[in-house]
């Protein structure tokens, strides 16, 4: 599968594409609640596009380790309208970051092309929304335990079986539920639930969840499993967000969620080079 159809437009994942963050939460790790303001939002999107992402994700709730939750009503307050002023100025694909399903069901209405729901549709209702809206994407994240506790020693049986086994119950679940598989995308959430050692063994064998035969998507821009390991403060990890993505794509990430577009574009772009070239 080379496409994904995502609201009114089609995505060609034949290449990787770059879906660039946009964080609107006041709590937001690496840009702090910078973007919250509209205008600077819209500023920050232009910069994005033109830098050449393909998709702006946006997120109302941090999900961070020991984030707290918030309510429906504010969430509602802070994604959908820069969502409406996104989709009225740009022709650009938005992802929405969330897992409750009033907010998916808003953020479609809206003209929302992919919903990102790091609990991969296990919330009430989900499933039941996203049946409804035939033309949607849906990123499906592995998270193991919740945000506020899921760094509180993670333990697998096997890492990548037990993600592979959770993404195969999610898709069946999902196509019981009546989502067709075609609009599915797997991510094995970076720094969701896994030791430092953990994420660097699930960067180096992401290529063996291929095999579940759905798009990828990696994020790891800015993570700990970077700082921890360079010892580098959360805006001084560009070097090591690099090196992420590149592995990702060469381990088969058909999309990469970070914060540095340009840099990240420039990258996958001599990637790309070197595999025509060889
Ligand atoms: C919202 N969010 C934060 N980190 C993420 C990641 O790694 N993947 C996805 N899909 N969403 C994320």
């Amino acid at each position: 599968m080379t496409t994904l159809t995502c609201g009114n437009h089609s995505l060609n994942i034949e290449i990787p594409k770059v879906m660039g963050i946009l964080n609107v939460t006041p709590d937001s790790f690496s840009d702090g609640g910078k973007f919250s303001r509209i205008d600077v939002a819209l500023e920050q999107v232009e910069k994005m596009i033109f830098d050449g992402a393909s998709i702006i994700d946006i997120g109302g709730e941090s999900t961070r380790p020991g984030a707290q939750s918030v309510s429906e009503k504010n969430e509602l307050e802070r994604v959908i309208p820069v969502l409406k002023a996104i989709k009225k100025r740009f022709d650009i694909i938005v992802s929405i970051d969330t897992s409750k399903a009033v907010v998916m069901s808003e953020a479609i209405a809206h003209g929302a092309g992919i919903i990102n729901d790091v609990r991969a549709l296990q919330n009430d209702d989900c499933l039941k929304v996203l049946a409804q809206e035939r033309c949607v994407a849906i990123c499906l994240m592995h998270m193991k335990g919740l945000p506020r506790t899921m760094q509180h020693e993670p333990q697998y049986d096997d890492l990548i079986g037990d993600i592979s086994h959770f993404f195969q119950q999610r898709i069946l679940a999902c196509t019981e539920a009546g989502i067709n598989k075609s609009r599915l995308i797997l991510d094995p959430g970076f720094g969701f639930g896994k030791s430092l050692e953990q994420n660097y063994r699930l960067l180096a064998n992401m290529s063996k969840l291929q095999s579940l035969d759905l798009p990828l998507l990696a994020g790891l821009s800015r993570k700990s499993m970077i700082g921890n390991l360079l010892k580098r403060e959360v805006n001084d990890r560009l070097a090591g967000s690099l090196a992420t993505a590149i592995i990702a794509a060469q381990n088969g990430a058909k999309i990469i969620r970070v914060h540095d577009v340009k840099e990240t574009v420039d990258t996958l772009k001599i990637l790309q080079a070197t595999i025509v070239n060889t």
